[in-house]
C-alpha cells in the first residue's frame, strides 16, 4: 500500500512534464484573452489527444460533453474571436474551427450539426517541401460569420498533429470547445456535418506519412469553410 502510494505520488508529480501537451484553454474575443477554462470546457484527460475519429470525444474532448462549470460568452456576429494556447504548438499539423448551433450551450453535447469557419492547412511545394504554418503558434483568431443566426453555439477548435499519422489511428486530435451566445446575427443556414462522422481514419489528410516521400499535396480534413 505504501509502495503503491509512493509510486502513485511519483507518477502524479511526473505527469505535468510527461503529458504536458498543448491545449486551448482560453477564449479570445476582440483583443481580450479570457481566463483559462472560464468559457472553454475543461477536459478530463489533460488533453491527451483523441485518436479515435469515431468517438463522441471527438466533439469537445474527453469529459467535456457538457459545461456545467463553464460560462457562456455573449458576442456579436462578425466579431473577432479565437483561442489562446497554454503553450506553443510543437507538433506538425493542421487546424480547423467549427461551430454548432445549440439550444443551450451549457448542456449541449455536440450531437447537432457542425460547420467549419476557419482552417490553417499545410503548405506544399510539389513534393520539394511541406511546411506547417501552425508551428509554434500560441493563439489563433478569426471572424465569427456575420450572417449566422443569433443564439447559443459551441465553438470547437482542433489541431490535428500528424507526426505519427503514417499508421491508422496515429493522427492526434487536440480539441477544445468554447460556449458562445451570439447576438445581432442573420439568417444563414450553413450546411453541416456530424462529429463524429466528418472524418474517416483513412482520409488522405489524416492517414499520411508527412516525412517521406514528401507529400506533393495536402488535403485538409473536413468540409470547406463557411464564410458567410
Ligand atoms: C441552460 O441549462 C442550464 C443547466 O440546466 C440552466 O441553468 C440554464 O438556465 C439554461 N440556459 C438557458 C439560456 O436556457
Ligand atoms: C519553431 O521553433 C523551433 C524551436 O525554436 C524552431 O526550430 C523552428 O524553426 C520554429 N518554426 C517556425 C515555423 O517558426
Ligand atoms: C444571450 O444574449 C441575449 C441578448 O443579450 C440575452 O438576452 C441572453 O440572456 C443571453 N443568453 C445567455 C445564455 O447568455
Ligand atoms: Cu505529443
Amino acid at each position: 500500500m505504501k509502495a503503491f502510494a509512493t509510486l502513485a505520488a511519483l507518477t502524479l508529480s511526473a505527469l505535468p512534464q510527461v503529458a504536458a501537451h498543448y491545449r486551448f484553454p482560453s477564449l479570445i474575443v476582440g483583443s481580450t484573452t479570457t481566463t483559462a477554462f472560464q468559457y472553454v470546457r475543461q477536459s478530463s484527460n489533460w488533453n491527451s489527444p483523441i485518436t479515435d475519429v469515431t468517438s463522441n470525444d471527438l466533439r469537445c474532448n474527453a469529459g467535456a460533453s457538457s459545461g456545467a462549470s463553464t460560462s457562456t460568452y455573449t458576442v456579436a456576429a462578425g466579431s473577432t474571436v479565437g483561442f489562446a494556447l497554454d503553450q506553443a504548438i510543437f507538433h506538425p499539423g493542421v487546424l480547423n474551427v467549427y461551430l454548432t448551433k445549440v439550444t443551450n450551450a451549457t448542456t449541449a453535447d455536440g450531437s447537432t450539426g457542425w460547420f467549419k469557419i476557419y482552417q490553417v492547412s499545410a503548405v506544399t511545394n510539389g513534393g520539394t517541401s511541406i511546411t506547417w504554418p501552425t508551428d509554434n503558434a500560441t493563439q489563433f483568431t478569426f471572424s465569427l460569420p456575420k450572417s449566422i443566426p443569433s443564439g447559443q453555439y459551441l465553438m470547437r477548435i482542433e489541431h490535428i498533429a500528424l507526426h505519427s499519422a503514417s499508421s491508422t489511428g496515429g493522427a492526434q486530435f487536440y480539441i477544445s470547445c468554447a460556449q458562445l451566445n451570439v447576438t445581432g446575427g442573420g439568417s444563414a443556414n450553413p450546411a453541416t456535418v456530424s462529429i463524429p462522422g466528418v472524418y474517416s481514419a483513412t482520409d488522405p489528410g489524416i492517414l499520411i506519412n508527412i516525412y517521406w516521400p514528401v507529400p506533393t499535396t495536402y488535403v485538409q480534413p473536413g468540409p470547406t469553410v463557411f464564410t458567410g
